[in-house]
């Protein structure tokens, strides 16, 4: 079908159905063509930018909070990034790998990047003055990338919207919703005529009361029949499930795909999705914020696509209009690592071995794509592939040796063939790849998937509970309220158990002193101690056996958060 007839068939849709999304809506999701086509991009630009990057505090969040509103509604008259070069900006995302680029046109604070006709609350009013959404979707499409903005359903500054700042906790005295919703309506309209089209329209803000799952289906249809090949993601509608971005499966919630937030999404390949995640910690710029390394940047980047999603990476420019040197300098370090290696990212699909601790996979055609992130000894073995290997090769170089036995397929790399980031073992099969159900590796760890208790949990939220640190997914982790400076976590084993090694990732790096140990009657034993613990911890000891095994942090700078905590036999 052309555009044009996809068009009125949409648009008739819209007239017969926006009301009653349930009963034809689902007919307006993004096809698997255009679905296909963003996952192939893997690797886009996220850019959280406003008048806000004056104070160096957070977008929308500061309002009310560390910046009083008086002071935060004004700075605009004070924005003049004269440095802002957008194609300086979209080579960088060039650079990177990236191949699209989503840029906030309006966060929570309700200031628009573009001179909107529908408020006064815009860049054309600042000093300023120049349109950025027509210069960055310009430079954009001179370039090859696609052109997409977030924009921010929820507004803590404009009248009409019930909640205002800080942080959408207080009530406007005479908001009116309807009118809001076409001030909503009106915008993001006015965004697809004079910069679309548009790859994604990315809604973030959902979450508050006044937003309703009908106002949600009827933005997603009204937009869908302005722009039919327009993706929008999950926060449109209300069946987002928190941080974790996935969405609850019912055919009243609209949305093309799920949005885990600051975390590696869980490997998942019945919905797409995409990580969204800071390169730094804040979403807009911050002096001297702490930024990844590069080896946390592409091994976010190498899990989020062995999971099957896509990576959406955020930087936040600076009040002069240009993004910080030593992020542009890490981003281009990525998009190097992506010139050599990018076969076994782009196009790819995750799987077919779920990722763990230490192993993603991705594969395209014939060929699978082991990437080693981690290793512990000479030979990594593997479940056996419904396929033949019929050759093997290390796209990092080096030399590789492999043995395909009944049931498993052992992979041999030499010391100075291993890459501290990512060793990539690439198998080719005498099939395609894409016909294997997704294999989940077991755990090495006896304390995997074993009944976990901890002191305390961060907001009491199930997504960050102890068995997070347990389950053997590098993506979810345990944490802590924010200011605990001590902590445990217990697991119990089931029965005594023999162990000889642990291996703990810690988030932040926040411990300083800690011990491991295990119970013996009601007292508790010290069979380990240590200050650091880190992103790698990994420590032998003489044999233990016990059932009940803790991990006792004494003292930390901050609430202690772990990844993974495994105990390990291992042959010494
Ligand atoms: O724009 C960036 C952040 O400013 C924004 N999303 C990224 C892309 C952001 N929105 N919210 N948050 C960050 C954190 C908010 C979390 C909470 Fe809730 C809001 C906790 C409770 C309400 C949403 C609903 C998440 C959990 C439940």
């Amino acid at each position: 079908m052309c555009d044009r007839a996809i068009r009125s068939v949409c648009l008739l849709l819209v007239l017969g159905a926006a009301a009653s999304w349930a009963d034809d809506g689902s007919s307006l999701a993004a096809s698997p063509e255009q679905i296909q086509a963003w996952r192939d991009m893997k690797f886009g630009l996220f850019i959280h930018w406003g008048p806000v990057s004056i104070k160096g505090t957070e977008i929308g969040w500061s309002r009310g909070a560390q910046v009083p509103i008086e002071e935060y509604d004004q700075l605009y008259k004070q924005f003049n990034p004269t440095q802002f070069n957008a194609d300086a900006w979209v080579t960088v995302a060039r650079d990177a790998g990236m191949k699209y680029l989503v840029i906030t046109s309006k966060h929570h604070d309700g200031f628009c990047i573009w001179p909107s006709k529908y408020t006064d609350y815009h860049i054309g009013n600042s000093p300023f003055k120049r349109d950025i959404l027509r210069e960055l979707s310009d430079a954009c499409r001179k370039q090859g990338i696609q052109f997409s903005t977030y924009h921010s359903i929820c507004d803590w500054r404009h009248p009409d919207y019930p909640m205002g700042s800080p942080g959408g906790q207080t009530a406007k005295p005479n908001p009116n919703m309807p009118r809001y919703y076409e001030y909503l309506k009106n915008q993001t309209r006015e965004i697809i005529e004079n910069y679309g089209p548009l790859g994604i329209m990315w809604f973030d803000g959902e979450w508050e009361k006044p937003w309703t799952l009908e106002y949600g289906n009827d933005l997603y249809a009204y937009l869908k029949g302005i722009q039919p090949s327009l993706i929008i993601n999950n926060r449109v509608s209300k069946g987002r499930l928190g941080m974790a971005g996935t969405t609850q499966q019912t055919h009243l919630n609209a949305g093309d795909y799920d949005t885990p937030e600051q975390r590696i999404g869980g490997f998942q390949k019945d919905r797409p999705w995409e990580t969204c995640m800071t390169i730094c910690q804040q979403w807009a710029w911050k002096p001297n914020d702490q930024m990844k390394s590069l080896k946390e940047c592409l091994q976010t980047l190498v899990r989020v696509v062995g999971g099957d999603g896509n990576l959406l990476f955020n930087v936040g420019p600076m009040p002069d209009g240009r993004i910080e040197p030593r992020q542009v300098d890490r981003l281009r370090e990525m998009g190097r690592w992506l010139s050599r290696h990018g076969e076994s990212i782009y196009g790819t699909r995750g799987g077919p071995y779920k990722t763990t601790a230490k192993i993603a996979s991705t594969y395209k055609g014939n060929a699978v794509y082991v990437h080693v992130l981690d290793w512990s000894g000479d030979t990594i073995a593997l479940p056996a592939l419904p396929k033949k290997v019929t050759d093997c090769t290390l796209l990092t170089g080096g030399t590789v040796s492999v043995r395909q036995t009944a049931d498993a397929i052992e992979i041999t790399v030499p010391p100075q063939s291993r890459q501290e980031i990512d060793t990539i073992v690439k198998l080719t099969l005498d099939g395609p790849a894409g016909e294997i159900e997704p294999i989940t590796l077991t755990s090495p760890s006896l304390a995997a998937g074993k009944k976990a208790t901890a002191s305390n949990t961060f907001m009491r939220m199930a997504e960050f509970g102890p068995s997070k640190a347990l389950d053997d997914d590098a993506g979810t982790r345990w944490a802590t309220d924010s200011g605990t400076k001590q902590a445990w976590i217990e697991v119990d084993l089931g029965k005594p158990v023999t162990f000889n090694q642990v291996a703990i990732n810690e988030a932040y790096d926040r411990a300083r002193k800690f011990e491991l140990q295990c119970k013996e009657g009601d007292a508790w034993k010290t069979f380990l101690e240590g200050t650091r613990i880190g992103e790698e911890y990994s420590k032998g000891f003489n044999p233990v056996t016990a059932q009940v095994v803790r991990l006792n942090i004494l003292e930390a700078t901050d609430g202690p958060t772990i990844w993974e905590f495994q105990l390990l036999a291992s042959r010494q």
